[in-house]
């Protein structure tokens, strides 16, 4: 009986599992030598050219290399598997130790954060904020505020001039000249009026030629200057800090009469004098005035029975205050190294105040 055939295929698988690193080439192997086409099943086939002596020896030799190799190819299966196991988990082992991933958390631009806080104010005296275009007519710019073709304040070089009669808004006047000719006449109005205007004007330092404007205006029976003056003594108190005291200077608007020019006393000196107020204790906020009877009667309100008061700020110029800003073109070229300046902090407020 040729039993040098058996040895040869135990041989051969011995050689073979050797060289087996993976559970794919361990399943061929298994294929190769156990498949309906394998070596030992070939070695079965063998049992047809023996005797019936011979069989019954041979047929328990091939079971045994049958054997071996089945437990061979378990055994060498289970080691794979817990080393394809310990690989996985050395792949996917997540190092608890490392640094986490820092966000960066955005934080209020100090323009923004500095109408809102204006917004704030007069919201919680009962304002609205009604909002316009920026591309307006010369008549609601201009002539609705008192400011006829020929009034040299008009000064043309200063205006963005899109057509005969458009333009880009100077100021955000024409936002209460609209919101009062809305009302028909029937009061009473209190809005103010945040936005971007435009001037024709070089940029430097203090100018640009698109800023931020904010305006407000009361239209009611019995508006007083009175009125006027305690609402903007709240406000530099609230903007600028509580000890502040304000100074009502004439002055001269188109659109008010009387008119004047707001100063709030020096946040930084308490009034000695200083870079801040440039030595005089004062520093210029806003202008203010009793809405002209001609604006009124303009925009649809009888001057005999109703009066009001109005008043306009650039939060430019009140940001650079309260931040101790240089230059105004920063709120506008979106440098990150000027913006990353201002983090929020944990209150809610920003670095760099220096009120
Ligand atoms: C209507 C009636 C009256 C708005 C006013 C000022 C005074 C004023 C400047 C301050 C600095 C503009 O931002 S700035 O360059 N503004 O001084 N503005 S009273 O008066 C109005 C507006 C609309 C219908």
């Amino acid at each position: 009986m040729d039993t040098a055939g058996i040895l040869e295929v135990r041989q051969s698988f011995d050689d073979a599992i050797s060289d087996v690193d993976n559970l794919n080439a361990l399943q061929q192997l298994k294929v190769e030598y156990l498949g309906k086409k394998g070596k030992v099943t070939g070695l079965m086939k063998e049992m047809k050219n023996l005797s019936n002596e011979e069989r019954p020896e041979y047929g328990a030799k091939v079971n045994e290399v049958r054997t071996y190799i089945t437990e061979a190819i378990e055994r060498r299966g289970e080691v794979l598997e817990e080393a394809a196991l310990e690989e996985k988990l050395r792949e996917e082992t997540i190092d608890v130790t490392l640094p986490g991933r820092t966000f960066s958390l955005g934080s209020p631009h100090p323009l923004s954060r500095t109408i809102e806080d204006i917004e704030d104010f007069f919201l919680g005296l009962g304002y609205e904020i009604a909002e316009g275009y920026e591309v307006e007519t010369d008549y609601y710019n201009f002539e609705a505020l008192n400011l006829p073709k020929s009034h040299p304040a008009r000064d043309m070089q200063d205006t963005f001039y899109i057509s005969e009669e458009t333009l880009l808004r100077t100021h955000t006047s024409p936002v209460q000249a609209r919101t009062m000719e809305a009302q028909e006449g029937r009061g009473p109005v209190k809005i103010i009026c945040p936005g971007k205007v435009y001037r024709r004007d070089s940029d430097d330092a203090t100018h640009s030629h698109q800023f931020t404007q904010i305006e407000g205006l009361v239209v009611d029976r019995n508006i007083r200057m009175s009125d006027l003056k305690g609402t903007l003594e709240l406000f530099a108190k609230e903007i600028f800090g509580a000890e502040r005291e304000i100074r009502l200077r004439p002055s001269y608007f188109p659109f008010t009469e009387p008119s004047v020019e707001v100063d709030i006393s020096c946040f930084k000196c308490k009034g000695a004098g200083c870079n801040v107020c440039k030595g005089t204790g004062w520093i210029e906020i806003l202008g203010a005035g009793m809405v002209h009877p001609n604006v009124l009667e303009m925009a649809g309100f009888d001057p005999d029975e109703y009066s009001g008061f109005a008043f306009g700020m650039g939060p430019d110029r009140i940001a650079m205050l309260k931040y101790g800003i240089e230059d105004i073109r920063h709120f506008y070229t979106n440098d990150l190294r000027f913006i990353n300046q201002f983090k929020a902090t944990e209150d809610g407020g920003a670095t760099n105040e220096s009120i």
